[in-house]
């Protein structure tokens, strides 16, 4: 999983983004694999100058090439609707955080911890301390306990917003008038940056999401 890191893209933190980046390196094998043969074929074809005028069914090799795409199929099929269950799972959560939407920021919510509300707005970058990242840091962070399931719900009070972070595999709609929820369950600990994923006004780009993972 060390390539990972060398695409410049954020490493996995949670058990559900490890299968996704399994998942991918899975559908890989097959793409790279398909992409191979076609190109070696499509290379003889030009190369060569064999012809078969009289040759007008063949039903061995149709039934070949209808058979093993169909198994590939499944066989990518399969990981796939196992993932896509395993994401909507809610394990035995035990805390549940909520956040809203807002025209530009985020709010959240801790009631099993007695937490109301509290905003999260994006620092601008004249406030900015040497070394943070621009246009990703916030004001007040989320806090979230380590190798613990908990919910997160996501909801919006204008427009619709997604709460997204992409290290822990989740991105949640924030729809106004619904409660969207996702098990997150980080393992480890640490910072980590997302932003708003659902074009919803001007400052889309200036809603960023932090959270910092922390022990109980
Ligand atoms: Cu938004």
């Amino acid at each position: 999983m060390s390539y990972w890191g060398q695409l410049n893209l954020m490493d996995p933190s949670s058990p559900i983004q490890i299968e996704m980046i399994f998942f991918h390196d899975h559908a890989m094998i097959l793409l790279i694999g398909i992409f191979t043969l076609v190109a070696i074929m499509g290379i003889k074809l030009l190369l060569s100058n064999f012809s078969c005028r009289s040759v007008y069914e063949a039903q061995t090799i149709e039934i070949i090439w209808t058979i093993i795409p169909a198994f590939l199929l499944i066989w990518l099929a399969l990981p796939s609707l196992r993932l896509l269950y395993l994401l909507d799972e809610q394990f035995d959560n035990s805390l549940i955080f909520k956040s809203t939407g807002h025209q530009w920021y985020w709010s959240y919510e801790i009631p099993s911890l007695g937490i109301n509300s509290f905003d999260s707005y994006m620092i601008k970058t004249e406030d900015l301390s040497e070394g943070s990242f621009r246009l990703l840091e916030v004001d007040n962070r989320l806090p979230i306990p380590l190798n613990i399931n908990s919910s997160i719900i996501a909801t919006s009070s204008d427009v619709i917003h997604a709460w997204t972070i992409p290290s822990l595999g989740v991105k949640l709609d924030a729809v106004p008038g619904r409660l969207n929820s996702m098990s997150i369950s980080p393992i480890v600990s640490g910072i980590f940056y997302g932003q708003c994923s659902e074009i919803c006004g001007a400052n889309h780009s200036f809603m960023p999401i932090v959270i910092e993972t922390m022990s109980l």
